[in-house]
């Protein structure tokens, strides 16, 4: 069962004996994306917007269609509220200074998860920083869910923003979108959704969630990197300030103040990644073509089959849920063998995973550890990829219990 071939991958299709577990952190791209680009290079490049001879119209033509289209992908009707990013980082930073700066004032709260990416975190630490704001942190079951018990008793007339993640990048969670934007908008604040690990994995339509903010990135859905999403709420956008101020943002430049483009050119200061823009598109559509949900029951079957597996392994702790409530995503340890030194164990079998805090250090604060092992399934892993995995891990187990005794 695979739902996209090693072959549609060139570096995967260079190195057969490579097992890729590392797409949470970046995807593996397919021909289709690199093509796309090279061909937006090599037929119709040149800066969009700005000139008035026929290949700057196809140039822009292209960066406006893959907007559609990825706007599309991800269930957005209005696709001026879609503005293209450096990724999800950028998205974030986006919401937190455009929109934080303009409303969140002293005494005011931010509700945050205590399952963020930093990404997801520290913009919202920084600003209540600055704001003399008060960030509150929502703590997680055992499981590493969101409790909306919980977080309804840090809702209140204070709060402003309640931002969380779609999907933990540590742990898989995926949490209940809806209820948690019906809770925030309850209390007048706004839902700002980090959608990074659920774009690539789940069929997503932000329109329908209700969040007020969305953010994801390329790279990780099979896109290139230095090209994300942000995508906000029409009257939400069109009331901020900029975020970044420059060339095509702008409508006209006084000497001394200056008005501001429509959407979504006021948030695309400066040339924007056309090309960027136009492999996410490939991949998006690629995507579509493979069917979201056939995405999730691929990964769903691997991330099954390798905690089934794992579990029994001695000495072997998987976090979080249940593998059937969880995307792709499976962080481990091996008994006290460091999870460093477990990925350089499993890179000698050619097995690539990600070891380390994974960008979320008050999440290994509350999980009790200062790092874990973390492997991650997409499209073009298949069953043998866990079989590499499983022995992986049981050949380190047996090298450390070696050293150990
Ligand atoms: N939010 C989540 C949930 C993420 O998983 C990541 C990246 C980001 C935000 C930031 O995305 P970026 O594209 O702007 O960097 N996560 C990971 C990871 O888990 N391992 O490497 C990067």
């Amino acid at each position: 069962m695979m739902s996209l071939p090693r072959s549609e991958f060139p570096l995967l299709a260079a190195s057969p004996r490579l097992v890729y577990l590392d797409s949470a952190a970046t995807t593996q791209k397919p021909r289709v994306v690199l093509d796309a680009i090279r061909d937006f290079y090599e037929n119709d490049n040149a800066n969009p917007h700005r000139g008035a001879y026929e290949l700057s119209v196809r140039a822009t033509r292209r960066y406006h269609d893959a907007r559609a289209r990825v706007a599309a992908f991800l269930g957005v009707r209005d696709s001026d509220c879609l503005i293209f990013t450096r990724g999800t980082t950028e998205s974030l930073n986006l919401v937190a200074s455009s929109w934080g700066r303009a409303n969140v004032g002293a005494g005011d709260e931010i509700v945050v998860t205590a399952a963020e990416h930093h990404a997801n975190f520290v913009p919202w630490q920084q600003l209540a920083l600055e704001r003399t704001a008060r960030l509150r942190i929502c703590e997680l079951e055992a499981d590493g869910s969101i409790d909306l018990d919980r977080l309804r008793t840090l809702l209140g007339s204070r709060t402003r923003v309640v931002a969380f993640p779609y999907v933990s990048n540590v742990l898989g969670t995926i949490a209940p979108v809806r209820e948690i934007v019906d809770l925030a908008h309850g209390v007048g604040a706004i839902a700002v959704c980090d959608g990074a690990q659920a774009a690539p994995h789940l069929s997503v339509c932000v329109d329908d969630l209700g969040v007020d903010f969305f953010a994801a990135s390329g790279h990780k859905m099979l896109g290139p990197t230095g090209i994300g999403v942000l995508v906000g709420r029409r009257y939400l956008l069109d009331a901020m300030p900029p975020f970044m101020t420059g060339g095509d943002m702008i409508e006209f430049v006084e000497d001394d103040h200056s008005t501001w483009n429509r959407l979504p050119h006021k948030f695309e200061a400066g040339t924007p990644n056309a090309a960027g823009a136009v492999g996410l598109a490939a991949a998006a559509d690629l995507l579509q073509r493979i069917g979201m949900d056939a995405v999730r029951t691929h990964e769903r079957g691997l991330v099954n089959a390798a905690y089934q597996r794992l579990a029994a392994i001695e000495g072997v702790r998987i976090y979080g849920p249940a593998p059937e409530h969880r995307s792709g995503v499976l962080s481990f340890n091996v008994g006290d063998v460091h999870p460093h030194d477990l990925a350089t164990i499993l890179d000698s079998y050619h097995v690539c995973i990600r070891a380390g805090h994974h960008c979320a250090q008050p999440l290994m604060r509350r999980l009790g550890v200062s790092a874990t092992a973390r492997a991650s399934f997409y499209v073009y892993n298949d069953d043998a990829d866990v079989d590499a995995l499983v022995n992986g891990v049981m050949a380190a187990r047996e090298m450390f219990s070696r050293v150990g005794a």
